[in-house]
């Protein structure tokens, strides 16, 4: 969708620091840190969201998982939370799925 905003940086079109590229799947640093180490991971496909996937949309939502540990690994995380916020009240700003990699501190539970 070129009025998305991930899917410009997907496309390159948008710089962002990349951490991860491949077929399905882009990392990138996000620009606003709530982490020492923060980044989201998203699919190059355009998906709304979480609820906008299907089942068929499985094998991407693995490969996007995969992709964090993935990740975590590279930037040598050992403990680190991965959030989705699906809607609005959930703190959905981005209307392109994507998963956060959060780590370099402590985090309580339960999430505000
Ligand atoms: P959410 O609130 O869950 O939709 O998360 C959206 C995240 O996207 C938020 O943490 C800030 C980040 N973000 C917004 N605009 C940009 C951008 O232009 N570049 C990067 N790297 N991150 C962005």
């Amino acid at each position: 969708m070129s009025d998305c905003l991930f899917c410009r940086i997907a496309a390159g079109e948008i710089p962002a620091r990349i951490v991860h590229a491949d077929e399905h799947v882009i990392a990138f640093h996000d620009v606003a840190p709530k982490a020492p180490t923060h980044v989201l991971v998203i699919p190059r496909r355009h998906l709304a969201s979480l609820s906008a996937a299907e089942t068929a949309d499985a094998p991407l939502l693995g490969r996007l998982l995969d992709a964090c540990a993935g990740v975590a690994r590279q930037l040598g995380l050992a403990s680190y939370r991965v959030v989705v916020n699906n809607g609005e009240d959930a703190g959905q700003s981005v209307l392109h799925l994507h998963l956060h990699v959060l780590g370099g501190r402590g985090f309580s539970w339960p999430p505000g």
